[in-house]
């Protein structure tokens, strides 16, 4: 009797076979292979907790005036070496670099463009809940000899690939190259990612919602009229009983709701002057709105599509709604109502 092991489908069977297939090409197939032995690398760092020595603050700060932790720092440079010397990248940019960084001259230069948060949920890394890494994958503009951050501000409909990785129970890889949402497992003995999901399929409908309502207060009005009906239950308008989740982890909120359903919301507070909710356009909503719409859900600012937003700041902040289609298009309602 084969075993199972041989039926399985490795990470970069399932590549070859979309190359093969024509719907990646070969410098994309290798480019995603190296992001996710990159994430095995970080996988192995944070799973070794205490004992690597990892956890705790870097004592530096990023251009978002967040304090860095060891692991964001070690992340960052694990997916900066990583990606440095294979030729099929222009140039990096990252949530822990205020400008992009063109591969050294050393190296060849390909024709794609990297975006990472590189350690999503850092708030989580020192009470040992999941965290993860996101990416986004954009084709370097023709004719572009050295990519600067301005060759990076392209809508999110744009990216040929986009993912994540989560760093949980297990560590999974989810990822879409615009032909479906798949999620691999981490085989630790083999090392290889292991398909064990083809085609994530997010219901349209939910009764579960996530968001940090302690933030209530520094919502707009269209906002606090959405969570209060949700929070009415089957007594109020919506006529159903809604369940709450907050991990602080996007990745792992994200990833609850490519399993099960249900709606992540980050909406536009007012808590920061100036800056239009937490969440970062280009390298975390982009890459899992295009995640969440390919696996049948939308992805809205509360006004609009995601992935038609035209980027004019690398590090540039958005309202984010996403997950089961019809919950996204209730919240919406709520804010074109009220504009
Ligand atoms: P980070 O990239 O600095 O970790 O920040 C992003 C994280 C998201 O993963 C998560 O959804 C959100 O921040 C949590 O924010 P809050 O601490 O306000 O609940
Ligand atoms: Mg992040």
């Amino acid at each position: 009797m084969p075993s199972q092991a041989s039926h399985a489908v490795s990470l970069t069977r399932y590549l070859i076979e979309e190359q093969r297939a024509g719907r990646i090409n070969a410098e994309l197939r290798q480019l995603i292979a190296v992001v996710a032995r990159a994430c095995t690398s970080i996988s192995i760092a944070v799973s070794k907790g205490a004992l690597g020595g990892v956890l705790g603050d870097a004592g530096t700060g990023n251009v978002q005036g967040e304090a860095q932790k060891k692991l964001d720092v070690l992340s960052n440079d694990i997916l900066l070496e990583a990606n440095a010397w294979g030729g099929h990248l222009a140039a990096c940019a990252s949530e822990e670099m205020d400008h992009s960084q063109p591969i050294p001259d050393a190296y060849p230069r390909g024709g794609f463009l990297l975006l990472f948060d590189p350690l999503d949920g850092s708030s989580n890394i020192d009470v040992n809940v999941s965290v993860g890494t996101i990416f986004s994958v954009l084709r370097c503009p023709e004719g572009v000899e050295c990519a600067g951050d301005e060759h990076f501000l392209q809508p999110g409909r744009e990216q040929v690939a986009a993912g994540y990785c989560i760093y949980g129970p297990s560590t999974m890889l989810v990822l879409t190259t615009g032909h479906g949402t798949h999620a691999f497992t981490l085989d630790r003995e083999q090392g290889a990612f292991v398909l064990t999901q083809r085609d994530m399929r997010i219901p349209e409908q939910t009764r579960e919602f996530a968001i940090n309502v302690s933030n209530q207060r520094h919502w707009e009005p269209a906002m606090q009229a959405y969570v209060a009906d949700l929070l009415a239950g089957s007594q109020g308008p919506r006529g159903k009983d809604f369940n709450m989740r907050w991990i602080a982890s996007m990745v792992a909120d994200v990833h609850r709701i490519l399993t099960r359903g249900g709606i992540f919301i980050y909406p536009w507070d007012r808590k920061e002057p100036g800056k239009p909710g937490k969440l970062r356009l280009m390298y975390e909503a982009n890459p899992m709105a295009l995640l969440v719409e390919q696996a049948g859900g939308a992805a809205s600012t509360g006004r609009g599509r995601i992935l038609d937003l035209a980027p004019t700041q690398l590090h540039q902040r958005v309202p984010v709604f996403l997950g089961s289609k019809q919950e996204v298009a209730a919240a919406e309602r709520y804010h074109q109502s009220a504009d």
